[in-house]
């Protein structure tokens, strides 16, 4: 292939053509004719390149330099501060059809859309190529994604959050095993920020197994490696048989006890998940998305596809995330974004520390009392701002984080933000239940998502904004994968947010209490109360536990209120349940009779104890 030499120079079409692969070779010369940069530069692993996409992004002013070494912040456009829904969209060919949870669009249009957008988009700019791998190095588990940019931010998170892929690329051998993604910012304002923000658009193309990115920079909706191609890989998942989860990976250490208990937790975003992986004193392997595979020992293990995170930074502080506040408060390479910065001092909501009342925000120029066009109040930060951060940064990192195996689950989390309903830990009866629960998970919606806050949503696994196949399909693939397994992971839920008077109930640091509990179960250190939803702590062991880790003391009377069965609410889910899955095509059989089965069993205890909220002291 002949590739214009004016734009990529010498060295690049070297980097290019030492590739061997006519496919990446194809890809870079189709986008580089359609989006027309001036130049164009390939990024691959050596030190070098990456330190050109870190400088890069400065010169750009995508980045400003904080005052404490390696930092920078990066601010996004005002009205691009969440993933964009309603702009993203699952392109499918005429006459398929998906779950009308799925926003879909016709194939033909939306690319005839999108080249449109893209034409001439680069003019004058420079595009980026990059290469990772999602998952470790020489791994089965991995899968190699290329992504083209003009946004030197973007590019320049990825090589802090995957790992290097150029070498991977190369050992495809000519293949078209792999992933790829065409982003770019679009036309810029004065402040760098993407400008036709009514033009942005998140295309999943699954046939080709690449997605479109235009007019917008926040990570969520423009970093092709995060929730892009999760999206692609689920696709994959589904019809390879294994599971790609929106699920961080920990490791359990118990004190006093020579063990390590992995699990995997799936959370909506902004609700614990982060936060759970970082519980002190165990080890964090990954934070947002996994694959699961099943292994020759008969188990499952999981990879974290991602080697960094892209986390929530309000309320990061000393006192609730230690680790967290001492990683993004000392030197090493970090972005924040869409805080509050004052003579290069970085401020964010939650802190711990009185905010100054002026400074660059991701509103601009920003002075207390500032509102926006609409009239509402411009917080000093965004609720949705982020830092991005290696995992081996921290001083909690697992050192199995590449470890090409991945590492044997013992436990799987599903946890959701409910004020009302569930108990913070619950087991499941079994893998179909817990897939059960898994698929009857409710969770508030928080400031993740462009849109309302605080509405109870459905969302099965927490992955419902990414699936790409069927709710059906996604279901009976992780009742199957659970057949093929001979050690089954138990299957847990957890609820750091129950309410009592617009109070939270627990203390945030009290999760470590649930997950020692759930590692305890694992290893059969705890008996349990058989309750019709699940398994519950026994009182004495939980208040063991407060008292052990914390020093502190677990009343009876809070415990009551923790664990209390409120059958009535749990009724009213299972008809929400019984009406959406009963809606959808090609639900297993299994989830109706747990959905069953389950009010059932809430019905004979309401009547057998003759009351609507049964204490777990009541069960017997
Ligand atoms: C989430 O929202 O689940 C995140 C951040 O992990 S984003 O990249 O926006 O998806
Ligand atoms: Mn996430």
């Amino acid at each position: 292939m002949e590739f214009d030499k004016a734009i990529f120079g010498d060295i690049n079409l070297e980097k290019l053509k030492d590739l061997r692969n006519p496919f990446v070779e194809q890809i870079v010369d189709k986008y580089v004719k359609l989006c027309r940069p001036s130049k164009v530069t390939l990024i691959t692993d050596s030190d070098e390149d990456i330190a050109y996409l870190k400088q890069k992004a400065i010169d750009d002013k995508e980045e400003t330099p904080l005052k404490i070494v390696g930092h920078t912040i990066h601010f996004d456009g005002y009205y691009d501060q969440a993933r964009d829904k309603e702009n993203t969209k699952i392109l499918i060919p005429k006459g398929e059809t998906l779950s009308k949870y799925m926003n879909t669009a016709d194939r033909d249009d939306s690319l005839e859309e999108i080249m449109g957008l893209l034409d001439g988009i680069m003019a004058d700019r420079e595009m980026l190529v990059s290469f990772f791998c999602l998952g470790p190095a020489n791994s089965r588990f991995s899968i190699p994604s290329l992504q083209l940019t003009d946004s030197a931010y973007v590019a320049h998170s990825e090589s802090i959050l995957y790992r290097p892929g150029y070498g991977e690329f190369k050992n495809l051998n000519g293949s078209d095993n792999f992933f790829h993604f065409i982003h770019s910012s679009g036309k810029l304002d004065e402040n760098k920020n993407s400008k036709n923000i009514d033009k942005r658009r998140i295309y999943m193309d699954i046939k080709e197994e690449r997605v479109f990115s235009v007019n917008t920079q926040y990570a969520g909706n423009s970093v092709g490696l995060k929730k892009l191609a999760l999206r692609l890989a689920i696709n994959r998942a589904n019809k390879e048989e294994w599971l790609c989860e929106h699920m961080l990976i920990m490791g359990a250490k118990p004190e006093g006890k020579d063990r390590t208990t992995y699990f995997a937790g799936a959370f909506p975003s902004a609700c614990g998940k982060t936060s759970t992986a970082m519980i002190p004193g165990q080890l964090i392997l990954g934070d947002d998305i996994a694959y699961i595979r099943k292994s020759n020992d008969g188990r499952a293990y999981a990879v974290n596809v991602e080697q960094g995170i892209f986390g929530i930074i309000e309320d990061v502080n000393p006192i609730d995330d230690p680790v967290i506040y001492k990683t993004i408060t000392t030197p090493r390479e970090l972005i924040v974004s869409n805080i509050l910065v004052k003579d290069e001092i970085p401020y964010w909501l939650g802190m711990g520390k009185e905010l100054p009342s002026n400074g660059v925000n991701f509103s601009g120029e920003w002075s207390l009392g500032n509102t926006d066009n609409e009239g509402k109040e411009i917080l000093p930060a965004h609720k949705n701002a982020r830092y991005t951060v290696r995992i081996s940064e921290l001083d909690n990192s697992d050192p199995k984080l590449h470890d090409p195996e991945g590492v044997p689950l013992s436990g799987i989390i599903y946890g959701g933000r409910d004020s009302d309903i569930n108990p913070p830990v619950l087991q499941s009866l079994n893998w179909t239940h817990g897939v059960f629960v898994g698929a009857t998970l409710e969770s508030e919606t928080t400031a993740a998502t462009i849109g309302k806050q605080g509405v109870r949503k459905h969302n099965p696994m927490a992955n419902l904004d990414f699936l790409v196949v069927n709710l059906g399909t996604y279901i009976s693939n992780h009742l199957k994968f659970g057949e093929s397994l001979e050690h089954l992971p138990l299957i847990f839920s957890t609820n750091y947010f129950l309410k009592d008077d617009e109070k939270f109930l627990n203390d945030k640091t009290d999760k470590k209490v649930w997950l020692m509990w759930m590692e305890g179960r694992v290893h059969n250190d705890y008996n349990a109360i058989k309750t019709p939803i699940g398994y519950i702590p026994l009182y004495d062991d939980v208040r063991s536990l407060f008292s052990h880790l914390f020093d502190k003391t677990l009343s009876e009377e809070l415990y009551e209120r923790l664990f209390s069965l409120r059958t009535e609410k749990l009724l009213s889910r299972m008809d929400r349940m019984e009406k959406i899955y009963g809606e959808e095509a090609d639900i297993p059989q299994a989830i109706f009779d747990e959905i069953n089965t389950q009010k059932e069993r809430l019905l004979k205890a309401k009547s057998k104890y003759n009351k609507d909220i049964i204490s777990p002291f009541d069960f017997d």
